[in-house]
């Protein structure tokens, strides 16, 4: 499923929804790590608590968490948290985040998501270890998290009780954890960016594909569903040697045809339609073996360049329960049992295979986790309010392009804006990442977007937004707080019943 992922690191990055993968780091980071890729990857821990709904369970895990204190205007300087999702979590990134960070004075902070990379509570990843895996248990993460944190900040500027202005920050699931935390804690955070955050739950997710279709443009469009076809002909009569053509063998003929729609929806996720259009086009045009063409390019783009793993396509590979990377089974039980985002072919005119369809998926969960593990989207969207979410403060981010973007919130209210970036390569985060989404780009240059100025335009809005809703948190603090910096918070309620500091 392509999977989101926003940016993995680790050797085979999948990330969830159309995943997309950043190169293998080859190299050891640069000394100056502010001006390379990454602001950090100093590894920091935490013990966090294994089940935070029971009374009864106590027991904790360590998760991984990184900070970087370089730009923070101490001591009262805002903190940026900063949501990791359904990836291993190595590094805090320099993408435009980092951009923000210097100009607000922030110190940036980034926990690992439970059971990812290293943050693992189980060694083996059977069903039944993975109970304690969600987006509730996660949200609830990041608040333990942020108070631990700025108890630790406190710590170190040895004062106690002191709270800086925090804003929240995730790109795609991450996203939605972000505007799922001001929903849930709003009391934590000043306010959110959701970039591209599916904070929709979606069963059957039609839309997706017609997006992949829509990215691609008339011809593009008709040259993928003719490859599609061709291939789905070639399985039947000669599997073995279609999957040869992709430098593939062992896929069942099912994985195979999602593997090949995932290629091309994470190829417009992240912003890079010429490399799979261009030669499309041009095998079209010329009279060219169009599952040849395609076969080249998944080989030569995906496989080389992106790094992405075949074997997260493979069910045998997803039902290992020590995988050398847990991700992919990782996010697939987060899809399995609370998203879905199940991206089925819709009923005409679809770019994937008819056979990926409702049951496709279903079977996978089955197959992968057992019987009863279901996607209850329903309660999922009860418990998050999907794109009807009543919370503050949010700016909610789309690119264009991104088939993910019919999953987040759609309308814009004064609360809560949104902002849909146009341009024919702005796809999945756009706005933290520059164009393409993948692979990297360092301070999320936007030079590359088609329309640069569309880009800036919304992260413009975005700085005005952090700007303004930082000083609305200050100014409440200040009308509340006695000495912040020194001393506890201290207030009572006065003979009215309003609050009023304490003489
Ligand atoms: C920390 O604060 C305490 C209490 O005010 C004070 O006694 C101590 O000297 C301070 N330590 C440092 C390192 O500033
Ligand atoms: C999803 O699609 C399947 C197959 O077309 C259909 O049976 C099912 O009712 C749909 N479910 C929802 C919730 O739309
Ligand atoms: C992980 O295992 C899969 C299948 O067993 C293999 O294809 C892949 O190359 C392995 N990846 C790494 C980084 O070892
Ligand atoms: C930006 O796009 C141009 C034109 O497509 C390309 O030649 C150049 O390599 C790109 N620059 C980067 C840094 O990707
Ligand atoms: C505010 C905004 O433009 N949001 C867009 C996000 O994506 C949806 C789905 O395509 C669009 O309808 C919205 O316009």
């Amino acid at each position: 499923m392509a999977r989101f992922v926003s940016l993995l690191t680790v050797s085979l990055h999948l990330l969830l929804l159309a995943r997309g993968a950043e190169p293998l780091e080859l190299c050891p980071p640069p000394p100056f790590a502010a001006e390379g890729r990454y602001l950090t990857r100093d590894e920091r821990w935490m013990n966090q608590r294994l089940d935070h709904f029971s009374p009864t369970d106590h027991r904790r895990f360590k998760q991984r968490y990184f900070e970087f204190l370089d730009f923070h205007r101490s001591p009262g300087g805002p903190v940026f948290l900063r949501i990791c999702g359904e990836s291993a979590c190595d590094s805090i990134p320099n993408d435009y985040l980092a951009v923000l960070a210097k100009k607000f004075g922030a110190a940036v902070v980034t926990p690992e998501h439970r059971y990812y990379g290293k943050s693992a509570p189980y060694e083996r990843l059977t069903t039944e270890n993975l109970r304690f895996l969600s987006s509730k248990q996660a949200l609830f993460d990041l608040a333990v998290f942020r108070q631990y944190y700025q108890e630790s900040l406190n710590a170190r500027y040895n004062r106690s009780g002191f709270d800086n202005p925090w804003f929240v920050f995730g790109v795609s699931y991450a996203g939605a954890l972000s505007a799922w935390f001001r929903l849930k804690f709003p009391h934590l955070t000043c306010g959110g960016l959701a970039s591209s955050g599916v904070v929709l739950a979606v069963y059957n997710f039609t839309d997706f594909d017609k997006q992949v279709g829509e990215s691609a443009g008339p011809e593009c469009k008709s040259a993928l569903q003719e490859t599609t076809k061709l291939v789905e002909e070639l399985l039947q009569s000669d599997s073995r040697s279609v999957k040869a053509l992709f430098g593939e063998q062992t896929l069942e003929n099912d994985d195979f045809l999602f593997f090949l729609a995932d290629v091309a929806a994470i190829t417009f996720q992240y912003g890079n339609p010429d490399a799979v259009c261009s030669p499309l086009i041009d095998a079209k045009k010329n009279g060219k073996n169009l599952v040849e063409t395609y076969a080249q390019f998944v080989k030569d783009y995906y496989i080389k360049q992106m790094y992405w793993p075949i074997s997260s396509y493979d069910q045998e590979y997803l039902k290992q329960t020590t995988p050398n990377d847990s991700s992919s089974r990782l996010w697939w039980f987060q899809v399995c049992s609370e998203v879905a985002y199940f991206q089925v072919a819709p009923e005409t005119d679809s770019v994937r295979s008819a056979r990926i369809n409702t049951k496709y998926h279903l079977d996978l969960c089955r197959n992968v986790f057992g019987e009863g593990v279901y996607p209850d989207v329903f309660m999922t969207n009860l418990y998050y309010g999907g794109t009807r979410i009543v919370a503050s403060k949010i700016v909610f981010t789309n690119g264009s392009q991104d088939p993910w973007r019919h999953a987040s919130k759609q309308q814009s209210s004064k609360d809560m804006p949104s902002y849909l970036i146009k341009c024919r390569n702005c796809g999945h985060g756009t706005d933290l990442r520059g164009c393409p989404q993948s692979p990297f780009r360092i301070e999320g240059d936007s030079s590359n977007c088609s329309a640069p100025a569309a880009v800036n335009t919304v992260r413009e809005q975005i700085a005005k937004h952090i700007d303004l809703w930082l000083s609305q948190c200050q100014l409440a603090k200040n009308q509340l707080c006695q000495g912040c910096g020194n001393g506890e918070l201290q207030f009572s309620s006065g003979v009215n019943g309003d609050l009023q500091i304490l003489q």
